[in-house]
């Protein structure tokens, strides 16, 4: 048996500033006119300032019924759980370039193939309506034409272990908009060890 609160804790360590840059979400507002950039002499009307949005990534860890797992759970080994991330853009903006990148510990979880999907919710939705939204399935492909996330074994045990969304360098997928406001969330499954 093992404690899902060494996951958890896996869990808080890579949404904390720490291990942010594995796994963290960016975004910026599309369609901004700068004026100044727009007279490309500096009289335009408007300089804006800019800034990426904020995007919070949630990552959760769910059982096949889609129910979220607390710190403290109980998971066994062979047992398949999800995970799931997303991100609600609870603005009026598109967000363009969506990028997130998530590893796993393959100490503790392998990847299941071709369990990627995606779904697209009202902003402000609860875990059970993100749960019973549409999901498209994703492939574990890279790259164009192909679809908007991948999987990718990048050593150690034979599994892929690198999960990126998006045109994440290295790994990188269509390029990912999300209008606003919504929430775009996406999931995946593993096998405890
Ligand atoms: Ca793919
Ligand atoms: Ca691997």
């Amino acid at each position: 048996m093992r404690w899902l609160g060494t996951s958890a804790l896996f869990l808080a360590l890579l949404c904390g500033t720490a291990l942010a840059e594995i796994n963290s979400a960016t975004g910026g507002i599309a369609g901004l006119n700068n004026g100044t950039l727009t007279n490309g002499d500096g009289s335009g009307d408007a300089q804006l300032a800019v800034t990426a949005l904020d995007l919070a990534l949630v990552k959760q860890a769910r059982d096949l019924t889609g129910a979220v797992l607390a710190a403290g759970a109980n998971v066994l080994p062979g047992q398949e759980i999800y995970f799931v991330l997303y991100v609600d853009n609870t603005t009026s903006f598109p967000v363009a370039d969506l990028r997130i990148t998530d590893l796993i510990d393959e100490s503790q979880f392998t990847y299941v193939s071709t369990s990627l999907e995606q779904t697209t919710v009202a902003s402000g939705s609860n875990d059970a309506a993100i749960w019973a939204g549409t999901w498209t399935g994703l492939t574990d492909g890279v790259g164009g034409p192909d679809d908007a996330a991948s999987a990718v074994d990048t050593g150690g045990p034979a599994a892929e272990d690198s999960i990126t969304i998006g045109a994440v360098p290295g790994q990188a997928n269509t390029t990912v908009n999300l209008s606003g406001p919504n929430l775009r969330a996406y999931r995946f499954r593993v096998t405890v060890n």
